[in-house]
């Protein structure tokens, strides 16, 4: 048989190879980069248009990015046969190529997540950040220790020996250095992702009573009195919260204390209200059990919320005939949202004091924030402490950056 042509053969493949590793390599690390913008707390609140391109782009991307491995895909059985003898490259193929596909996936899912309900994408979110977690530094991990530079210094090692013991013993010093290299790299980088990756993984290893971690000073402190939780509330009628959130803020977080604690609902209303911390803490509680989703994948379930109905603040207030929205803002000064005053009516729409029978934290919009259970959480505004009726329309604060005005889950 011509031998020739196998190598030919085997030649183009890998030149193919090489080619798709380049392009999908290049992909890879713009999606790191924007998917770092994403989760970046310090982007919500520097940049937040920004974030709004970088979330496109980011998808965009990600669809490119499966035309690599569709190219691969025929190729896969002609490569593996060429590892038949190298077994870690082998296990490496694997494990990267189940890093791409699940990411791509879960992705997918999170980019289609309204078609999905919101327990599909609370698992494709915490797959996506499990796999990026492994994938990004197992990614520059691989693209230092097979760059020129570091083979260059591998080299120079080698030739350094081997001018200085030109006999090879028995147990390698050269493989040592070459596997030390390599182990520091990959120790180094482990050493730069485990706070991160840390801090990522922290509310999921502990259970939602341990990880309540007090905010910088503990609510207890900064107001009082306190609330009386009413008997539904302690323990919560709906057994506690499942899941864990995740704090957002476009601005640092404001604040608030029984001091410069207020509340008012004013505009078109016949009875315009003002209220201090003290005068709030009398006004009628109602519990609630509802669920909290997050547009960007993640929920939290059976969340026990006590607080005042919106509607019966509304009906309070008593709205004129030519109000037609609801204006919620924030206490950071920066933050609003509003609702059709039928959104505004629904009964389980809540201006919530306690979730789970304490004070809301600071972090999580307390000591006032809305909850509207049925629409994406961008529309429960934390810090709430104005509500005002209008007569003419107003844009959100994500919605003037891009999240439908359609919040409906
Ligand atoms: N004032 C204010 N309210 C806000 C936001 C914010 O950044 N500032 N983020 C919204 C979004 S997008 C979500 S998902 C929830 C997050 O609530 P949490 O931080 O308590 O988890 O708050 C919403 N209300
Ligand atoms: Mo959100």
């Amino acid at each position: 048989m011509d031998k020739s042509i196998f190598f030919k053969r085997q030649k183009k493949l890998m030149l193919k190879l090489k080619q798709i590793h380049h392009w999908n390599a290049i992909l890879f690390t713009f999606l790191a980069l924007t998917g770092l913008i994403l989760v970046s707390p310090e982007f919500r609140q520097w940049l937040p248009q920004v974030r709004i391109w970088v979330k496109d782009w980011h998808i965009w991307i990600g669809f490119v990015s499966i035309l690599p491995i569709l190219l691969y895909g025929p190729k896969l059985v002609r490569h593996l046969q060429s590892l038949r003898k190298r077994k870690a490259n082998r296990l490496n193929l694997y494990f990267v190529l189940f890093v791409l596909i699940a990411l791509i996936l879960s992705g997918l899912l999170l980019t289609y997540h309204r078609s999905f309900s919101p327990r599909v994408s609370s698992a494709a979110l915490i797959v996506h950040d499990v796999m990026t977690w492994i994938g990004v530094p197992y990614l520059i991990y691989h693209s230092i220790t097979r760059s020129q530079w570091f083979k260059a210094k591998e080299k120079r090692r080698r030739q350094k020996l081997q001018e200085e013991r030109p006999v090879i013993e028995k147990w390698n010093p050269i493989m040592n250095r070459r596997a030390f290299l390599r182990r520091g790299t990959g120790a180094a980088i482990t050493v730069v992702f485990t706070p991160f990756i840390y801090q990522w993984a922290k509310p999921y290893l502990s259970t939602p009573t341990a990880s309540r971690t007090p905010s910088p000073l503990p609510m207890t402190e900064l107001f009082t009195p306190m609330p009386k939780p009413s008997p539904h509330s302690t323990p919560p009628i709906g057994g506690g919260r499942s899941g864990t959130f995740r704090y957002y803020s476009v601005t640092s977080m404001p604040e608030v204390n029984d001091e410069n604690f207020s509340f008012k609902i004013d505009g078109f209303v016949h009875n315009p209200q003002s209220w201090n911390w003290k005068e709030f803490l009398d006004l009628k509680r109602n519990v609630q059990v509802s669920d909290f989703h997050c547009v960007t994948g993640w929920s939290v379930y059976d969340v026990t919320w006590e607080g005042m109905k919106l509607k019966d603040l509304l009906d309070q207030a008593e709205i004129k005939s030519d109000a037609k929205y609801v204006k919620l803002y924030s206490q950071d000064g920066v933050y609003t949202d509003t609702l059709t005053i039928d959104q505004a009516m629904r009964e389980d729409v809540m201006v919530a004091m306690l979730m789970d029978g304490e004070l809301i934290e600071n972090r999580n919009g307390g000591p006032v924030r809305l909850i509207v259970p049925k629409m994406y959480a961008y529309k429960s505004v934390k810090w709430l402490n104005r509500i005002e009726l209008i007569d003419h329309e107003h844009t959100g604060y994500w919605e003037q950056r891009g999240y439908e005005k359609d919040a409906w889950v």
